[in-house]
């Protein structure tokens, strides 16, 4: 799909002449573009097609972004951080006041600063990374715990509700795109031998045992940026931030940052948990939100790394079922290879379990 990227740019308020437009990072939702300024000394900027076919409500998501961004910068002006733009995304309106553009084609867009210096990664190399990176994720809940004001919007309504995906995946089975039940028997009765496990945490929260709070909810490793010495700059990709549980940013940072593959390795056996990323992780996440997380909160942070991991496979094996029509593929086999890694990192968790809550106990 080619869009008229400079007379898109060129509605929103941004500073120096717009040189060049290409695709940037690794997303599988929106389309990121960065935007280079010619004059040296000004900012970059990143212009991002938000993804209207998954974020139905693009201004409540805004509006949710803008609430977030705007608490996170009032905060670290008052603590007297200094370099606000790289510690928090900081949106640009249009020329006509708005954080988003709706274009023609019925296309969103919004602008905001590219982070200078920054890099993300689909990897974590060592345990000190883990660490700072958990402590980012953490700091981030931390900052949002007293957020004033209404709730945020749900920007994707049963977003980690299990009992959604259960019966997305059944409608998918149903569609059998190509036959691809005939392909995916294993990874089928696998979701189904889990079915009961994969509800401990949605029963817990409707038992009122661990509480709704304001998380990231794709705390993915790519969506924190890191400057060149390896610390942590920034939390990115806000567009789900909305009520939910801790336990999903804590599962799906170490899905994603303890994995020791990346999330579509497909020779399986290279794929497990590395118990020294999860443990120092672990450390930072809970450096930052030990203070506010209940006893039940903590209990359960070990089964949030495989609820992430399993729901993941089974959204992929879902969409594949469905042919294809949610997240963006680099090739046909990608989203079953997807799930298969996916899958087969959870039962690696399983052999790890006592040793994942042995590791959290020992922190708090
Ligand atoms: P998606 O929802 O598609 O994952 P993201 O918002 O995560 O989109 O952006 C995709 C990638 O673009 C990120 O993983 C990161 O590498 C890069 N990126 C996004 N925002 C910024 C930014 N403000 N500064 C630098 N890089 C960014
Ligand atoms: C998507 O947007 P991105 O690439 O950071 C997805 C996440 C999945 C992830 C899997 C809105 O994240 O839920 O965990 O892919 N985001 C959305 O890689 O569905
Ligand atoms: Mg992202």
């Amino acid at each position: 799909m080619s869009y008229p990227l400079f007379e898109i740019a060129s509605q929103f308020s941004i500073n120096g002449t717009v040189e060049n437009i290409e695709p940037f990072g690794n997303g599988h939702i929106n389309d990121t573009f960065k935007i280079s300024i010619k004059e040296t000394g000004l900012s970059d900027y990143i212009l991002q097609r938000k993804n209207h076919y998954v974020f139905k409500d693009i201004a409540g998501m805004m509006e949710n972004i803008i609430r977030v961004t705007d608490h996170i910068r009032k905060k670290l002006e008052s603590q007297g951080v200094g370099e606000t733009d790289k510690k928090v995304i900081t949106h640009i309106q249009t020329k006509t006041g708005e954080y988003f553009l709706k274009d023609v084609e019925g296309n969103y867009w919004a602008v905001f600063l590219f982070v200078e210096g920054s890099q993300s990664v689909e990897k974590i190399e060592n345990p000190e990374h883990a660490f700072l990176a958990g402590k980012g994720f953490g700091h981030f809940q931390q900052q949002l715990a007293d957020l004033p004001g209404k709730p945020l919007n749900e920007t994707i309504v049963d977003f980690h509700n299990i009992e959604f995906r259960y019966r997305n995946f059944r409608k998918a089975l149903e569609v059998n795109f190509q036959n691809r039940i005939s392909l995916t028997q294993k990874e089928i009765d696998f979701v189904l031998e889990h079915e009961e496990e994969m509800h401990t945490l949605i029963r817990a929260h409707r038992n009122n045992e661990i509480p709704s709070r304001i998380t990231h909810n794709d705390t993915k490793i790519n969506n924190i940026l890191f400057d060149k010495d390896g610390q942590i700059l920034c939390v990115i990709d806000l567009d789900t931030v909305m009520p939910g549980l801790v336990h999903f940013d804590f599962g799906d940072a170490i899905r994603t940052a303890a994995c020791t593959t990346e999330e579509d390795e497909t020779d399986l056996d290279k794929i497990t948990l590395d118990l020294e990323i999860y443990k120092s992780f672990a450390r930072g996440f809970l450096d930052e939100t030990k203070s506010f997380l209940t006893e039940k909160e903590i209990e359960l942070l070990p089964h949030s790394a495989k609820f992430m991991t399993f729901i993941m496979g089974l959204r992929f094996l879902t969409d594949y079922l469905d042919g294809d029509v949610y997240y963006k593929i680099k090739h046909a086999d990608h989203n079953i290879e997807r799930a298969r890694a996916q899958f087969r990192l959870v039962s690696e968790i399983s052999k790890k379990e006592n040793e994942m809550k042995t590791v959290i106990r020992e922190i708090v």
